[in-house]
This record gives C-alpha cells, sequence and structure tokens, in this order.
C-alpha cells in the first residue's frame, strides 16, 4: 500500500521563542509544514489514513457520493481513491481554509487516480453532504465548536444511505484523571521522539488550547447515538489520540 507521506517542508513553527504563538490557525505556513506537522503530532495517523482508504472500498457504493470532511491536503481523499473501484462514486472533499484547499487542488491534479473528485471550499457546517456511502471526519470534529457537533452529525446521519458508514478520528480525553495525564504524557513522549524540543511542544499546546476542544470517547458515542447512527465502536486507538465507526 503506498500510502507515505508526502514531500513536506520540516515543522518548525513552534521553535522561534521570540515569536509569538497566538491561536492556531490553517493559514499558508502551516500548509507549508502540515503533512509533516501531522505525522510527527498524531500517533496512528499514517494508519487511520491508509484503513480509511481500505473502508472506502468495502463502503463506497456506485452512484454515490464519499465524503472527506476537514480534507486539509487531502490525504484520506486521495487513499479513499486508490481503494473505490465501484463505478460512478465521487469523493467531495470540503475544507474551509482557502490556502489548505489551493495546496490540496495541485496534489489532486498530480494524482493519477480515476475516480472523480470535487473540492470544495466551505464550511463543512453550512455545506450540502446527500447521498452519501461514506463520510470521514478524520481530525476535524475537534475543531467544530461543541454546541455544533450535534447538528453537524445528525445532518450526516440523514445525508448516509442505508448501509453506510462514518469515520470519525479525534484526539480524546479520559474520564480517570491519572490515565489522562498519562495519555499527555505518551503524546509528549511521542512528539519528543519525532524532533520536537519542550518548547516546541510547550507553544503548539498553548497556541491550540481553546481550537482544538476533545472530548471523551463515551461522549463522542452518546452524540452518534443521539444523531441517528444504530452502532459505533472504536477500531483503532493509540494514546490520546482514536478513531470511531459508525453505521446508520
Ligand atoms: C487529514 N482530515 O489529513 N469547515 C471546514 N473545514 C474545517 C472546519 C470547518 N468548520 N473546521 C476545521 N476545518 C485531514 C486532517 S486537520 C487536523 C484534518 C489537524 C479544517 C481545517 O481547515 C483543517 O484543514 C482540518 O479541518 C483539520 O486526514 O490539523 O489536526
Amino acid at each position: 500500500m503506498s500510502d507515505k507521506p508526502r514531500h513536506s517542508n520540516p515543522d518548525t513553527l513552534f521553535s522561534d521563542p521570540l515569536r509569538a504563538p497566538g491561536p492556531f490557525r490553517f493559514d499558508s505556513d502551516v500548509v507549508s509544514v502540515f503533512p509533516d506537522m501531522i505525522r510527527r503530532s498524531v500517533p496512528g495517523y499514517e494508519t487511520v489514513i491508509a484503513m480509511s482508504g481500505l473502508l472506502a472500498g468495502r463502503f463506497a457504493r456506485p452512484h454515490s457520493n464519499v465524503y472527506d470532511l476537514g480534507c486539509s491536503l487531502g490525504a484520506t481523499t486521495l487513499s479513499m481513491r486508490r481503494h473505490i473501484e465501484v463505478p460512478d462514486c465521487v469523493i467531495v472533499g470540503i475544507d474551509n481554509s482557502a490556502a489548505m484547499i489551493a495546496r490540496c487542488r495541485e496534489l489532486i491534479d498530480r494524482d493519477p487516480g480515476s475516480v472523480a473528485v470535487e473540492l470544495r471550499e466551505g464550511d463543512i457546517l453550512k455545506s450540502d453532504i446527500a447521498n452519501a456511502s461514506m463520510v470521514v471526519l478524520n481530525y476535524t470534529l475537534q475543531f467544530v465548536p461543541r454546541e455544533h457537533r450535534l447538528d453537524l452529525l445528525k445532518g450526516i446521519a440523514d445525508a448516509l444511505l442505508p448501509g453506510g458508514i462514518l469515520v470519525l478520528s479525534e484526539k480524546v480525553v479520559f474520564p480517570d484523571e491519572s490515565l489522562n495525564q498519562l495519555n499527555i504524557d505518551l503524546h509528549h513522549d511521542f512528539k519528543r521522539a519525532h524532533g520536537y524540543s519542550d518548547l516546541e511542544i510547550a507553544r503548539k499546546r498553548d497556541s491550540i488550547e481553546n481550537v482544538l476542544v476533545p472530548e471523551s470517547i463515551e461522549q463522542h458515542r452518546k452524540r452518534l447515538a443521539s444523531a441517528g447512527f444504530s452502532s459505533s465502536d472504536v477500531w483503532f486507538q493509540c494514546f490520546n489520540f482514536a478513531s470511531i465507526i459508525a453505521l446508520k
């Protein structure tokens, strides 16, 4: 499976102690280092992206749409494109960062895959989602204000065809305080092992606080049930990063 990370500049965004970090934004600076940043920051990222492709191979239906919500540079879109074999299936990638979508377009244009890909610059809370056999939210719901999460998931459940699937990957918190702290510490060990300094880790944490709002696996599963999904469970977890599949 060739789901290797594509070339990216090394992420040094938080290495300069004299630069005030400010709240994290998906701007052109982040875009230029994004593949390196996410691979070194999210334990299990490459596995989740590769397995999203396998899931698409199984769940994509002919004459339907497959959505990649918060598609960033299209890693999930490209992985799914490699595995979808049914006719007349369109992958719709949506992201509200203009810089992300512009770069994503270049990468998709370069990809030889034959499955149709439609990219939209826009807010996933306002996007039309319909006739879906599969929807993926890989590390995106955590950036959506909590008060809008249920409505978004209800819209996804309504848009899914019978037998459709949602893949929801998130940073998570744990109800048990000791386990929560252990998983945070292990995540920081993971980042250190990938070359981030303690200063970079601390500055990124300050910058992303209040922008990325994680919830527990229990909270996600409860919300998925309220949104209309008949079953859900974790299929992958590494420290405080988990991926859930939910069936309509
Ligand atoms: C990957 N899925 O490589 N509407 C549209 N896009 C949004 C919104 C919104 N309301 N909120 C955030 N985003 C990707 C990684 S990154 C995760 C996803 C991370 C977008 C935002 O612009 C960014 O591109 C993406 O969601 C989150 O598998 O950086 O930790």
